[in-house]
């Protein structure tokens, strides 16, 4: 039985519709200082903390709510008489909930211009260490820490199924939350540069503290000796492939998270590029083919056409909607995993047919993980993600052969989709789409051979075709190979010892050279 709950939020979203409802519950109310006002100026009977402990809000609010008064009606164990008769002997009523959340601590941090005394400031005392204690005697209280819990609360209120569960679940997050929060401000303040005011912007943290909140549990990884789970940055964007939508299928696999993060990632890039859809499709994490197209099954029929072998058993990812259409033709083909902003529920339908076909919606936007973690024995590597997309203006022709617009437009395609090709990568492309890909080789002119050896595969000419290079090639060798291919223009990003041996030799074969300045490696 709520009888008394306390109420202290930073974040005020939905925190009025909450304690009016309590309110009316004959919930007693708590609150502080800015929340009280905001509760009152509204209607809401309330009672100020500091009225309630006899105790004035004190030193600018640092401390408002760290009383025995508080601490003791909230960590009280009901089921033992001897804490029950220490409340009634200093006359302290229990408070059988907790609604905090707490100062925006990151949010003033991310901020440039954040002074320390700023963050220090805003690291929240009093806001935690209540959560700490409700979630600690959750067996009695509720504590509710993110206003998204507002209606599940009420709900199970009015139905009188508030359980142990419900107030076990939130108890946890809780103590995810303060971990979180904890983490955050180690990460600031060791981040600190010498002067102690501001955070460099380019040095990492001594400690790097994350938290991660997992999204599922997985039959097993890579490989079926492995176990596995999947978790989600609590920071993650709606965009992220961590905030997925599956709308069908059998559960995803380790490698099919992986894959689908590949095909994801590469084809969030694909808009600005004179056609409104994308399709990638990819295998082992590198695409097998990538288009665009008027239409979702435009992109894909064309993005198929690269690799058809192995696309079978591949994960798809579209940057529009999937109509039916579209639907009909992927239906044809064995695919573990489909993503997309949204299919048609023509397309669902469809799709309904091939149960074992997952199905992931997820937002568009602007998914980029803040960092970048690859684990290695006893550390990880951390590093920015490679968000570079190389504008037009940062390209410079060194050949003396012009490009075509034609040919710029398929330089710039294939660049995009090369930055997602592991290294050594080499992707002949015309017309918007893939014509071969040559990924992960050790050495470039090994990409460049299996690049053409698998577009001839494909039965795909690549006479006038243009072709990108992750890193610059280091010897003349590679670009012949691409040439002799059938290519008539090329980029790379430059920056060998023997830059001059491959212009030289470009000039010498009459084809055209871009360099972007900068290189995508993808290990
Ligand atoms: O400065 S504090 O660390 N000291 C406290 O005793 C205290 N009690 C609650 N911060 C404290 N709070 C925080 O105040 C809550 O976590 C919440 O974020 C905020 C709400 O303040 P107001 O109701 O005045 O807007």
């Amino acid at each position: 039985m709520i009888k008394q709950a306390l109420i202290s939020v930073s974040d005020k979203t939905g925190v009025l519709e909450f304690a009016r409802a309590l309110a009316l519950q004959g919930v007693n109310i708590l609150s502080t200082g800015g929340t009280a006002k905001l509760l009152a100026d509204n209607g809401v009977q309330v009672t100020e903390v500091a009225d309630y402990t006899g105790f004035p809000e004190m030193l600018d609010g640092r401390v408002k709510t760290l009383h025995p008064k508080v601490h003791g009606g909230i960590l009280a164990r009901r089921d033992l008489p001897e804490h029950v008769s220490k409340l009634e002997e200093h006359n302290i009523p229990t408070i059988d909930m907790v609604v905090v959340n707490l100062y925006p601590f990151q949010q003033t941090v991310a901020k440039d211009q954040c002074s320390l005394e700023d963050a220090i400031e805003n690291i929240d005392i009093g806001g935690p260490t209540m959560l700490r204690s409700a979630a600690k005697n959750h067996r009695d209280v509720v504590v509710v820490c993110d206003p998204a819990d507002y209606a599940l609360v009420l709900d199970q209120m009015k139905q009188g199924t508030l359980g142990y569960d419900t107030r076990f679940m939130l108890a946890k997050k809780v103590f995810a939350h303060t971990a979180q929060y904890d983490g955050a401000i180690t990460n600031y303040l060791t981040s600190l540069g010498e002067d102690k005011q501001h955070a460099t912007r380019a040095a990492y943290p001594q400690t790097l503290n994350l938290t991660f909140e997992k999204v599922q549990d997985m039959r097993y990884g890579e490989n079926p000796h492995q176990s596995a789970a999947f978790y989600r940055d609590l920071n993650a964007v709606p965009g992220a492939l961590a905030n997925y939508r599956q709308l069908q299928g059998k559960e995803l696999s380790y490698n099919n998270i992986a894959d689908a993060d590949a095909a994801w990632e590469c084809v969030k890039t694909l808009g600005g590029l004179g056609q409104p859809a994308g399709c990638v499709i990819v295998k082992h994490a590198n695409p097998c083919g990538v288009a665009i197209g008027a239409d979702a099954l435009d992109a894909y029929s064309r993005a198929l056409k690269t690799d058809p072998t192995s696309a079978f058993g591949g994960i798809i990812a579209f940057n529009v909607e999937v109509d039916g259409r579209a639907a009909e033709a992927l239906a044809k083909l064995f695919v573990e995993v489909l993503i997309a902003p949204s299919f048609t529920a023509e397309a669902r339908t469809i799709m309904s047919a091939k149960q074992n076909v997952r199905l992931l919606e997820i937002a568009l936007g602007d998914g980029q993980n803040p960092q970048d973690l690859k684990r290695v024995g006893g550390g990880v590597l951390v590093q920015a993600p490679d968000a570079k997309l190389v504008g037009l203006g940062e390209l410079r022709v060194v050949s003396k052969q012009q490009p075509t617009q034609q040919q710029l437009q398929d330089l710039i395609f294939a660049w995009r989709v090369a930055k997602f090709v592991k290294s050594n990568a080499i992707v002949f492309c015309a017309g918007g789409m893939t014509l071969g890909v040559g990924a992960g080789q050790m050495s470039r002119i090994d990409s460049a051979r299996i690049a053409s050896i698998k577009a001839q595969n494909a039965g795909l000419t690549l006479a006038g075709s243009a072709v990108a290079s992750d890193a610059f090639f280091p010897f003349r060798d590679g670009l012949d190979v691409v040439v002799d291919a059938g290519a008539t223009c090329v980029i790379q990003p430059g920056g060998s010892m023997r830059d001059q041996e491959v212009i030289d030799a470009a000039d010498e074969r009459g084809v055209v050279m871009l360099y972007t300045g900068t290189r995508h490696f993808r290990h």
